[in-house]
């Protein structure tokens, strides 16, 4: 019988994560790593960020589900390269798997790099896929208490996207207090509320995002 130690596995997916940092560095492609509950809306956010960014710099994704080729086929339609990866009973994405796929990627066109990793707050927070940041993504109907309840990935994340708001007046959730506690678990936080579906805060998060990509091809030709 075959035994994997938790503690081995994450510095074989750390070394791994490092040399994906390089090729991303090499080809001055932003990464961005989404993470979310299942269903908080990283596919919505990702179809409404395609129609306002293709247009201007070459973004491709890569889909991690657990099963099924589902928001890959609702990206397609968006004429960017997607990339699906179905980790067969694997509730996050890992290094080695990004590794894999990029490989097929045409890396020397692509200025951001979007992944979308499988629905779960708390596996894909453990693992440093080499992007450039997480950006996690919190909904307005999962409840107030998740950031207390499941602080890592906020700890991890570069921006928070609170998503939803539109559901705000049908729902407990009390939009300020969850502001103040995510500030709590991390300072440094970029927070965007948005609704993806009406509109509401998404120029915000947009051009955030954009400046974040100028920024990194910025000091690469540095
Ligand atoms: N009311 C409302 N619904 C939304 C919003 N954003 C997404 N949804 C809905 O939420 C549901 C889930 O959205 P998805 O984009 O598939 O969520 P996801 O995070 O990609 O889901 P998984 O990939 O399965 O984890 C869909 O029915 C969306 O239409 C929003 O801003 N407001
Ligand atoms: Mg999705």
């Amino acid at each position: 019988m075959k035994v994997f130690m938790a503690r081995d596995l994450l510095q074989t997916n750390a070394g791994m994560a490092q040399r994906n940092r390089g090729v991303f560095s090499r080809h001055n492609i932003l990464a961005i790593n989404l993470i979310s509950s299942p269903g908080a809306g990283k596919t919505t956010l990702l179809e409404k960020m395609l129609d306002a960014l293709a247009g201007e710099m070459n973004i491709a994704v890569i889909e991690g589900d657990i099963y099924t080729s589902r928001d890959a086929q609702r990206l397609e339609d968006k004429g960017v390269e997607v990339i699906q990866i179905n980790t067969a009973g694997a509730c996050h994405l890992d290094a080695g798997m990004i590794a894999g796929v990029l490989k097929e990627m045409p890396l020397e066109k692509l200025d951001m790099i979007v992944i979308e990793n499988v629905g779960n707050l708390v596996c894909p927070a453990e693992f440093d896929l080499g992007e450039d940041f997480k950006i996690s993504v919190l909904s307005v109907s999962e409840g107030s208490d998740k950031p207390a309840k499941y602080p890592l990935i906020f700890r991890q994340s570069r921006a928070c996207i609170i998503n939803k708001i539109d559901l705000i007046p049908y729902t407990d959730f009390q939009l300020e207090q969850v502001i103040d506690e995510i500030k709590d678990i991390n300072g440094n936080l970029e927070i965007f509320p948005v609704s993806a579906t009406k509109g509401d805060g998404m120029g915000a998060w947009i051009s955030w995002i954009r400046d974040m990509q100028k920024g990194k091809s910025r000091s690469a030709g540095e």
